[in-house]
């Protein structure tokens, strides 16, 4: 059995230009393997810590030398002589080391990077893909057959991901049709090249693009967005509201005022009631199925609300709790006894090993919650997230526009995969 011998942390870039970590661990039989970590922007209050140097005069404080010396110092005499295949015991040792729940000693960026080395690594050790391993050391009853998630691109760029005005993150293009993954695929890139076309040669903005790979029209209103989805859609072979459906990453808490307890957007202060009046005019014009973070984090009752009225007009609506829960078992529970959601975003580096990641989904699962699989605005070109959802089966994965390398290493894979399984 190969044992794990050396491991190596070191700061490299992710898709933003700020530092994020890089581990490699080697076996004592020669087989290596390294992980990258992602880096969000709009976190959640309940999140695990990303942990930063916080020293001024190197990447503006965002440094993670103290996180790789974590590993280095801390990780790594923990883990040497350790049998590689035993995956949760691993994550058990890294939880235990830190010791608290939000990873507050050595960071979560350090846990997770060492979390995913050693799964990888372990995969490879064992001869197996990412995915069937994981599936392996994971086995639930949960998880029949392997299925491939629906993508949910993000075509469209705005709140604390890009520069322009409007205040709603994520404008989503979700192919719901029973082709295969590549097929879904192809249609989300025709309608992002379609989508191009419009924004640039019919409305005359600039197609720059924001932090994943969405495009960033100077657009007022937020509605304005799924407009132009729309005469894109409209455009292409797909039929919209049969083949293709919209989702909205809302991400209420940029723009909520915590004092005056408002929604500001569109330079209007807005109760939780507003907004959920907002998103039913929407649901009413656009073929919008999917809502997330579409009130603040902590808002439990509002959320209910939401979810009683939305699930009125359309019982297969997509309620997700991203912020609202943070890949948390504590924060899932109260928001399943509350009623506040249906689907879950899962992000491992909110919660900071892939055991912790694991569990929250099977809870989710368990509680009939649908599961998204995200990455964050800040990535890395790593695919771990792919492998993870064909393990857990995924019924979404988030991975950005399809556009930038990061973001389409993800759906790179996926193809890979399905291939794979195909064969
Ligand atoms: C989100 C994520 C990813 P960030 O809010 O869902 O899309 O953004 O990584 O900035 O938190
Ligand atoms: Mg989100």
């Amino acid at each position: 059995m190969a044992k794990i011998k050396q491991i190596f942390a070191s700061e490299i870039l992710d898709s933003r230009g700020e530092p994020t970590i890089k581990t490699n661990i080697v076996l004592d039989n020669g087989l290596k393997a390294q992980a990258t970590v992602p880096v969000g922007a709009s976190k959640g209050r309940h999140e695990a810590m990303d942990l930063r140097d916080h020293d001024a005069l190197r990447y503006n404080g965002q440094g993670v030398l103290k996180a790789c010396k974590n590993i280095q110092d801390i990780i790594t005499p923990a883990l040497i002589g350790v049998d590689i295949s035993e995956q949760t015991k691993i994550d058990e040792i890294l939880i235990g080391l830190d010791a608290t729940p939000n990873k507050f000693n050595l960071g979560a960026n350090a846990l997770l990077s060492v979390s995913f080395a050693c799964c990888r690594v372990g995969a490879i050790d064992s001869n197996l893909p990412l995915y069937k391993y994981i599936r392996e050391k994971y086995n639930t009853r949960d998880f029949v057959g392997y299925k491939l998630p629906i993508p949910m691109f993000n075509m469209i760029n705005g709140g604390k991901h890009s520069d322009n005005r409007f205040e709603i993150q994520e404008f989503n293009v979700i192919p719901f049709n029973d082709l295969p993954f590549r097929e879904k695929f192809r249609a989300g890139v025709e309608i992002f090249h379609l989508l191009k076309n419009t924004i640039k040669t019919k409305h005359g903005y600039f197609a720059t693009v924001g932090d994943q790979g969405g495009f960033t029209p100077s657009i007022v209103q937020n509605k304005e967005a799924m407009d132009l989805l729309q005469e894109a859609v409209n455009n292409s072979s797909y039929k919209l509201g049969e083949e293709i459906l919209f989702g909205l990453d809302v991400a209420a808490d940029g723009f909520y005022d915590i004092q005056k307890r408002k929604y500001i957007i569109e330079k209007k202060e807005n109760t939780a009631g507003d907004m959920i009046d907002l998103y039913k005019d929407w649901i009413n014009k656009y073929p919008l199925a999917v809502i997330e973070d579409g009130l603040a984090q902590d808002s439990w009752l509002q959320w209910k609300e939401l979810k009683k009225i939305l699930l009125g007009i359309n019982p297969e609506f997509l309620i997700v709790g991203d912020n609202l829960f943070t890949t948390n078992i504590t924060l899932l529970e109260k928001g399943i006894l509350n009623d506040s959601a249906n689907t879950i975003s899962i992000k491992a580096n909110q919660i900071g090993t892939l055991n912790e990641t694991i569990k929250c989904i099977n809870f989710a699962r368990r509680a009939g919650y649908k599961i998204i699989i995200s990455h964050r605005s800040g990535e890395t070109n790593d695919d771990f997230i792919a492998d993870l959802a064909v393990a857990v089966n995924a019924d979404f994965i988030k991975a950005g526009a399809p556009n930038r390398g990061e973001r389409v290493a993800k759906y790179n894979r996926l193809m890979e995969i399905e291939e794979e399984l195909k064969n």
